[in-house]
């Protein structure tokens, strides 16, 4: 049996933080052991908000030593950075010329990142989900691992594949059956996905282009840098630390936190720091967030000491991916009607 494959990808949009890796990286680490994964880096997606074009190379090259510092490994998955395989970009049109525009208006996330951006947003940020639709489908994912944020991209990508293009264009089999141009994924739910919250503000998630560098803990913030965000990160006048209190958002998130960078259950992190005052659990907290970026940070450094290692890495994962890329590419320009290339 062929074992399902799954893709998932970061915005190199800046450094990553602790919510990429505790819900999204950390994740994707486990799946290598069952799952065909792959995992890209999807600069096309960073430029559909403003970016600066001094960063957006080393950005997506820090992004793809992150992925391996924290433990994806070019032997069983597939790395490789979007913009690499052209495929990405044509699929999106083709879909783009069979998706309802009004698909795309109803995108929360769309709606959200608009109105911050007024009159500047751009065509590549409403289309920002068929692009994605795009990613998943040209590689027949059976799976996406999807946060609350992702879900109602991925439905948009199902509804792309089976309704826009398998029912309308499926070629048929010699009994006049549907055979489907498309797969049709399916969401990938972790059991313990992580939603980290920003340190500033425990109801809005941490995020990389929030303005406050002090809201988030970066992968490769060094200790010290460490120590005094959380040491400044919000708190409310409450003794002890709880899940679950509505009214105490940066309490839930930063045990939650706790829990997960010091390899406890939500249980046991409850029991430890229920009683415990801000002064005390904030070292802890510190401590704990240290030690599990440690070993990350030393694996990125080396991965980075050799400058064509990594390029390395994305050159296989780019021949690799485009061959199943351009295979599905194929099929859908051939189910569109397309003269064949010669
Ligand atoms: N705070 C978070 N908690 C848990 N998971 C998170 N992810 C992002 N932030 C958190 C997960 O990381 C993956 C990649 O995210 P992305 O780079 O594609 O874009 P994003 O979700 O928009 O992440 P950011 O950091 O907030 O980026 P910007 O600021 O550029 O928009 C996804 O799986 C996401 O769920």
């Amino acid at each position: 049996m062929p074992r399902p494959r799954v893709l998932s990808g970061v915005q190199p949009t800046g450094a990553l933080h602790l919510g990429n890796w505790l819900g999204a990286i950390r994740n994707w680490v486990a799946l290598q052991d069952s799952h065909d994964t792959y995992f890209c880096v999807v600069d096309l997606h960073a430029i559909t908000v403003p970016h600066d074009p001094a960063r957006l190379a080393e950005d997506t090259l820090t992004t793809a030593a992150l992925y391996l510092a924290c433990g994806i490994d070019p032997q069983r998955s597939t790395v490789f950075v979007q913009s690499h395989v052209s495929a990405h970009s044509e699929l999106a049109w083709l879909l783009n010329c069979v998706t309802p525009l009004n698909w795309l208006e109803r995108m929360i996330q769309f709606k959200e990142k608009a109105i911050k951006q007024g009159d500047q947003v751009s065509v590549g940020l409403l289309d920002y989900p068929v692009l994605m639709a795009a990613d998943i489908l040209l590689y027949d994912a059976d799976l996406v691992p999807v946060g609350e944020d992702q879900k109602q991209h991925l439905e948009l990508a199902r509804d792309i594949a089976q309704q826009r293009i398998n029912a309308r264009f499926a070629p048929r089999d010699a009994a006049g059956e549907p055979i489907p141009v498309l797969k049709v994924p399916e969401p990938l739910i972790l059991k313990d996905g992580a939603r980290v919250m920003g340190l500033t503000d425990g109801s809005s998630k941490m995020s990389k282009s929030d303005p406050n560098e002090g809201s988030r803990i970066s992968l490769l913030d060094p200790p010290e840098l460490i120590t005094k965000k959380i040491k400044r990160a919000k708190t409310d006048p409450t003794m002890g630390l709880e899940f679950g209190n509505p009214e105490r958002p940066e309490a839930d998130n930063l045990l939650g936190l706790y829990a997960l960078l010091a390899g406890k259950s939500r249980e046991q992190a409850s029991q430890e720091c229920g009683a415990m005052g801000w002064g005390t659990f904030k070292p802890l907290l510190a401590e704990a967030a240290v030690e599990a970026l440690r070993p990350v940070q030393e694996r990125y450094q080396q991965w980075r000491q050799d400058p064509g290692a990594v390029e390395a890495v994305l050159r296989d994962g780019q021949a690799q991916a485009a061959t199943v890329a351009e295979e599905t590419l194929d099929r859908v320009r051939q189910a569109l009607g397309f003269l064949p290339r010669s």
